[in-house]
C-alpha cells in the first residue's frame, strides 16, 4: 500500500531540498584550492542528516513572516556549526566513531588533520555567512552573538566538555539536563531564534514563547536521541547504535530508565506545544516539528 504524503511531510521535503541547494551554493566548490579541504567540507555537510535545525529555523521564520532567502542563509550557518560539531565529535580524541549519516566519518574518509580543519573552516564560514548577508534590519548583530554563545564554551563546546568529563561517572538527572541544555539544546535554540529574527515582525513577547518552545524541543531531542541509541539499529540511525552505554556515558535511559525517558519526551512535547499555542496558525510548523522530533524513529 502506498502511504499518502501529509502536508507536513511535503513541507519538510521542500525545506530539506531547498537547504541542500543552498548549502551546496554557500560552500566553496570542491575544485577551488585547497581542493582537499573544500571537498571534505562538502562531504561533511551535503547529502545527509535530517536538517532538523534548518527545519526549526524555517518554521520559526513563519512566525515573523521572514523572507525565505534570508532564513536559508541563517539556517545554513546553524547547519554548518552542527556539521562541524559532528565531525569533531567523531574524531579519535573524542567519541572515536567511524560511521555518520550512513557514511564513513570525515577522519576515516580523509584524515584526522583534515577533519580538524573541516570543523574549523565550517565554523568560520557560518559566521562569515550571517555577517555578510543582509539578514535583518534590527537583529543581525544579535544573531551573530546568539550563534557565537550557542556554539561556544557557554553552549555546545561547553556541553561537550561536560560530556567528555562525565564518561564513566554517574550523573544526577539535573546534571544530565545541564549538560544537554548546553551540548544539544543551545544550537537548537539558536536555530529557532535566528529563523525568527530573519523576519521584521518580531516582538519580545513572541520571542519569549519561542524561547520556551526551543528549550523544551532541545531537551526532547536529546531524550529521544538517547532512547533511539538504546532502542534502534545502526542501519536505521546511520550511526553506531548502543554506543553510549558501551562507552559508559550517562544518558536519560541510564539515569531514569527507558519507560521514564519515553514519558519525559512526551511531557516535553506537550510543553513545547503549550509554549506556542497562543501564536496560532503561524506556529503550526513548529508544533508539527515538536511531534516529528519526539515521534521520529531515526
Ligand atoms: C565537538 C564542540 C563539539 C561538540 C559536539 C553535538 C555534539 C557536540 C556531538 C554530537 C554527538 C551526539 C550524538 C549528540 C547527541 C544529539 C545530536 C546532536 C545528535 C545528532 O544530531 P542529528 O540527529 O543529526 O540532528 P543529523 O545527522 O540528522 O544532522
Amino acid at each position: 500500500m502506498k502511504l499518502t504524503e501529509t502536508d507536513f511531510q511535503a513541507w519538510m521535503g521542500s525545506v530539506q531540498a531547498r537547504m541542500e541547494t543552498a548549502l551546496s551554493r554557500l560552500l566553496p566548490a570542491g575544485q577551488v584550492a585547497p581542493a582537499k579541504l573544500h571537498e571534505a567540507m562538502r562531504y561533511a555537510v551535503l547529502e545527509g542528516g535530517k536538517r532538523v535545525r534548518p527545519l526549526l529555523a524555517f518554521a520559526a521564520g513563519e512566525v515573523s513572516e521572514a523572507p525565505r532567502q534570508r532564513i536559508e542563509v541563517a539556517a545554513a550557518a546553524v547547519e554548518m556549526i552542527h556539521a562541524y560539531s559532528l565531525v569533531h565529535d567523531d574524531m579519535p580524541c573524542m567519541d572515536d566513531d567511524v560511521l555518520r549519516r550512513g557514511k564513513p566519518t570525515v577522519h576515516v574518509e580523509y584524515d584526522e588533520a583534515t577533519a580538524l580543519l573541516v570543523g574549523d573552516a565550517l565554523q568560520s564560514l557560518a559566521f562569515q555567512l550571517i555577517s555578510e548577508n543582509r539578514l535583518s534590519e534590527k537583529n543581525q548583530l544579535e544573531m551573530v552573538r546568539t550563534l557565537a554563545i550557542a556554539a561556544g564554551s557557554r553552549g555546545m563546546a561547553g556541553g561537550q566538555q561536560i560530556d567528555l568529563d562525565s564518561t564513566g561517572s554517574a550523573l544526577t538527572l539535573q546534571e544530565l539536563e545541564f549538560m544537554h541544555i548546553h551540548k544539544t539544546g543551545a544550537l537548537i535554540r539558536a536555530a529557532v531564534l535566528l529563523g525568527f529574527w530573519c523576519g521584521e515582525k518580531v516582538n519580545e513577547n513572541e520571542r519569549r514563547h519561542l524561547d520556551r518552545y526551543a528549550k523544551a524541543v532541545g531537551l526532547a531531542f536529546q531524550v529521544v536521541d538517547d532512547v533511539l541509541d538504546a532502542d534502534a539499529s545502526t542501519a536505521t540511525l546511520g550511526k553506531t547504535a548502543g554506543k553510549d552505554s558501551k562507552q559508559g556515558k550517562p544518558t536519560y535511559v541510564s539515569v531514569v530508565g527507558l519507560p521514564e525517558a519515553r514519558r519525559m519526551a512526551e511531557e516535553l512535547r506537550g510543553q513545547a506545544r503549550a509554549a506556542i499555542a497562543g501564536l496560532g496558525d503561524r506556529a503550526r510548523r513548529l508544533a508539527e516539528l515538536a511531534d516529528f522530533i519526539v515521534l521520529r524513529k531515526f
